[in-house]
């Protein structure tokens, strides 16, 4: 019902009654580190796998690199000034490795760390939670010399820096996720070689997966011994998979991405085992020599949270002759074992990624996490659309991607009236950013960064979202 003193949000014909989230749903905006900090050679900081990679020739797009980005490392107390405006509850960021710990070993670098605790305080000070993501792909680069996440050793590195954040940060950090989104940084970064460090090897990538759940694991032991009131979880980009058609060839597509995609993380951390049929799928690949006992133990360690990472679905059929590879997630070579299966485009609208809007797919993918995995509480800890946006007047009228969040975030909301324990949403991004391969040509942003200036100006969805925020929901269609 429209109510005088909840007016329509921006952009969205108020119909019918609000749709309201539970009370306390963590409304947020995320971040990380690389994409907005900047910064990358002050305070101590070294080089990570994203510097070296964005400044080889011919890794990102127009040559674009991670050096200044928006700034944020100068401008972080408007920044968060800017979220409290926006009414966030709560600030998705990552902590840059090689600035907290240099070189990826041996001691803290107390000037990276006071960035975070500032940051943190800000917050704080500001009534926002901080929500701190341990690893958003920026692996310190000595530590990639070494072997990288194919290396068994990486994930006993990630454990003693996990350690080392929350001595500095755990008395006042509450939500803490591992990793994010190990499915791009093992097979995009390992497999098809378009992210850092631009390897391309199927069993690497398949070993790099192992290794950072196995990473994962040691921390939350870790955090757990150190810290035991913290709420610890993973986050992991989920996708539906579904086959092109019903014919069995299709349908096995479907189960072969499914497992690479979803299961390949889900079934290790959440039951402890890897799927038997991902197994047999990569037999030419791997035997999964490099897994060892008591790995899926500590990889299934028991967490406080899922935090789900949500954009689309793949949509997949059995190969036919003579089909071209596509490229970028799509590349055979992000799919070891299955690189014959082809990806089927519906012809739906997509954004600016190419990527297809689906929002039902959202609703699919927690109900899955929850009926088929687990109890525990979940986070959508990433959905969002990069369009085109332009300023028009001195205003960004994004409607494309007010529309986008408001589908997901209905979707969201009968995820929870079918029983999935959702607690909070954090819309991708906070403001534009540095969007990896594809350098700052993509934006994701609620709040437009002038990349000359490093002005900021909040778009018509961080608007919407902010009036979303004050009424913990939003008006029905
Ligand atoms: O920008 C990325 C983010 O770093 C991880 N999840 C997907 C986003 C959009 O590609």
């Amino acid at each position: 019902m429209s109510n005088p003193d909840h007016p329509p949000a921006v952009g969205v014909l108020d119909q019918g009654p609000e749709l309201i989230f539970p009370p306390g749903f963590l409304w947020g905006a995320a971040t990380a580190a690389y994409q907005i900090e900047g910064a990358a050679t002050e305070g101590g900081r070294t080089p990570s796998i994203w510097d070296t990679f964005s400044h080889t020739e011919g890794r990102v797009l127009a040559g674009h690199t991670g050096d200044v980005a928006c700034d944020h490392y100068h401008r972080m107390p408007s920044d968060v000034r800017l979220m409290a405006e926006l009414g966030l509850k709560s600030y998705r960021f990552s902590v840059s490795w090689p600035r907290v710990q240099p070189g990826g070993s041996g001691p803290a670098n107390a000037e990276g760390l006071d960035f975070y605790r500032r940051l943190v305080d800000e917050l704080l000070g500001h009534g926002i939670e901080p929500w701190l993501t341990l690893y958003h792909w920026d692996l310190p680069q000595p530590l990639e010399d070494a072997g990288g996440w194919p290396a068994r050793d990486t994930a006993g590195r990630f454990a003693d820096y996990a350690e080392l954040v929350a001595d500095a940060l755990g008395d006042r950090v509450t939500y803490w996720t591992t990793l994010n989104e190990p499915w791009c940084s093992a097979f995009l970064g390992y497999g098809s070689g378009v992210h850092a460090p631009g390897r391309s090897d199927g069993a690497d990538a398949v070993r790099a997966g192992h290794h950072l759940m196995l990473g994962h694991g040691l921390a939350v032991q870790a955090l757990r011994a150190s810290r035991p009131q913290a709420q610890l979880g993973i986050t992991v980009n989920l996708y539906p998979v579904t086959p092109a058609s019903d014919a069995p060839a299709d349908v096995d597509a479907a189960r072969r991405i499914d497992a690479l995609a979803n299961r390949f993380f889900l079934d290790p951390v959440l039951r402890g085992s890897y799927p038997t049929d991902l197994a047999a799928d990569l037999r030419e690949v791997t035997d999964f020599g490099h897994v060892r006992d008591g790995d899926l133990a500590v990889i299934s360690t028991p967490l406080d949270l899922v935090g789900v990472n949500y954009y689309s679905r793949h949509v997949v059929a059995a190969p036919v002759e003579g089909a071209e590879p596509e490229p970028y997630w799509r590349a055979p070579s992000c799919w070891p074992g299955s690189e014959d299966v082809r990806f089927v485009t519906r012809g739906v609208p997509v954004t600016d990624m190419d990527w297809e809007i689906d929002a039902p797919g959202l609703t699919e993918t927690l109900r899955r996490v929850h009926e088929e995995y687990t109890d525990l509480p979940l986070y959508v800890t990433e959905n969002g659309s990069a369009f085109v946006d332009a300023v028009v007047d001195g205003q960004v009228d994004d409607g494309d991607r007010l529309a986008y969040f408001d589908a997901h975030l209905r979707a969201a909301h009968e995820a929870i009236n079918a029983g999935v324990p959702l607690r909070g949403y954090f819309a991708w991004s906070l403001m534009d950013n540095f969007e990896w391969a594809w350098g700052y040509t993509k934006r994701f942003g609620m709040v437009w960064i002038d990349y000359d200036s490093q002005a900021r100006i909040p778009k018509s969805s961080a608007r919407w979202y902010a009036e979303v925020i004050r009424r913990n929901g939003l008006a029905a269609q």
